[in-house]
């Protein structure tokens, strides 16, 4: 078999999506998410003009050796452009073999290891009534857990509170300049404790809980506010510091067992290699969007297992149904899968990208569709062209650029 087209559709039905489709002489079709949220052409670009060409005429089985190829082969390694572009490669081959064996794609990763996925949802407010409010409309959808974001006196937003609400809900970020957000870490690290012990006495003691702080501590102020959180006894705390130095989470582990995840932002494993060896995290976040796809996740998964560390993949709004399924697939299959986290799309975005994933009870299943269980319908993406939109950044009272 060979594979005798590769195209790049990029989409916005609501916000951008960028998804790579191969097509074989067999006329079995795979696809990949290379949604890269704020730099999407930048994908487009390394895709079309430098990893296209070198896939017409490929065998589409040879997955491994192809991620060896386009990784390897570029010389310069890494970064969320490259790995992003060859994540969307290795999904659709990953798609077309298990189209072709006739099976889901978790029976491919070694058939399923429990029969759902627990998931949690996003609740947010942006004051206490309204964060509480939230959590019961998550509550009411069925999430058997809730990431807990609220606004902070003094602050005019916040990450987490103007995103979504919930499943389907508007997104905001979609504006040709960068949002200006503005952050105090004391205002933040003196409220954050008070939302937990509120939220806490209102749901009771075994709600599990997620807090994510976005990268926007030092190793010292994150481990006071782990510190702070355990007596909530959160399931975990997210991103505590940027965590580009891993040293820092020695520091954070040194004074608290609050479970730590970290990794949205990561794209291979070396940038794990000591959380994940000295045990300083619990759950690894990478997504097969950005992190090179299913091959180097699954890997990452393996390694982790070996120190009882789990994953949860990331699973924002930004990252395609595509990306979302071959997630799903992988969950399903590692034994050591623990949460996963699903933001929802808007019921236009379903649309463009109908699938055999289904949403009940609080739980994720990806369906028995050969392959991914993904499809795309191209007439309606077209009729959804790119706009331009970006992330927002945050500025400190005097002004200075912040970690957003
Ligand atoms: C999460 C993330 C996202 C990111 C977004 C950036 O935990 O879901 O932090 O909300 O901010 O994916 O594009
Ligand atoms: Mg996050």
């Amino acid at each position: 078999m060979k594979i005798v087209d590769a195209k790049v559709v990029v989409t916005s039905p609501g916000r951008n999506f960028v998804t790579l489709k191969l097509t074989t002489d067999e006329g079995v079709t795979g696809l990949g998410d290379a949604t890269l949220n704020g730099r999407e052409l930048a994908v487009v670009g390394y895709l079309e003009e430098h990893v296209v060409p070198l896939l017409i005429g490929r065998d589409p089985h040879r997955v491994e050796d192809t991620w060896q190829y386009l990784y390897r082969g570029a010389y310069w390694r890494r970064g969320p452009v490259t790995m992003a572009a060859i994540a969307a490669v290795d999904t659709a081959l990953w798609d077309i073999k298990a189209k072709v064996a006739g099976l889901p794609l978790y029976q491919l990763l070694g058939g399923p290891s429990r029969e759902r996925l627990r998931t949690y949802g996003h609740a947010n407010g942006r004051d206490l009534p309204e964060l509480l409010d939230s959590v019961r409309a998550r509550l009411a959808e069925g999430y058997p857990a809730v990431r807990i974001q609220s606004g902070v006196p003094g602050l005019e937003s916040v990450y987490g509170v103007h995103v979504t609400d919930g499943v389907g809900a508007p997104v905001l970020h979609q504006r040709a300049l960068p949002l200006v957000e503005n952050w105090d870490t004391d205002a933040y690290l003196r409220h954050i404790p008070g939302v937990f012990e509120a939220v806490r006495a209102e749901f009771g003691p075994e709600l599990p809980l997620l807090h994510d702080a976005h990268h926007r501590l030092t190793p010292n102020q994150a481990a006071r506010l782990a510190r702070d959180l355990e007596a909530y006894r959160p399931y975990w705390l997210e991103d505590c510091t940027p965590a580009e130095n891993q040293e820092g989470l020695r520091l954070v582990r040194r004074h608290s067992t609050t479970p730590l995840a970290i990794g949205e932002v990561f794209n291979t494993l070396h940038d794990y290699q000591a959380l994940i060896t000295e045990q300083l995290i619990d759950y690894v976040r990478s997504s097969v969007t950005h992190f090179g796809g299913v091959t180097p996740l699954r890997k990452l998964f393996d390694f982790a297992a070996q120190y009882q560390v789990k994953g949860a993949p990331h699973g924002p709004e930004d990252i395609s149904p595509v990306g979302t399924a071959a997630a799903l697939h992988l969950d399903l299959a590692a034994h050591n899968f623990g949460i996963q986290e699903y933001a929802g799309h808007t019921p236009l975005t379903e649309e463009v990208f109908p699938h055999a994933y289904a949403f009940a009870d609080g739980h994720l299943h990806p369906g028995d569709e050969p392959g991914l269980g993904v499809e795309l319908d191209e007439g309606l993406a077209a009729a959804h062209p790119y706009e331009p939109a970006y992330l927002p950044v945050n500025r400190l009272k005097d002004g200075s650029v912040h970690d957003w």
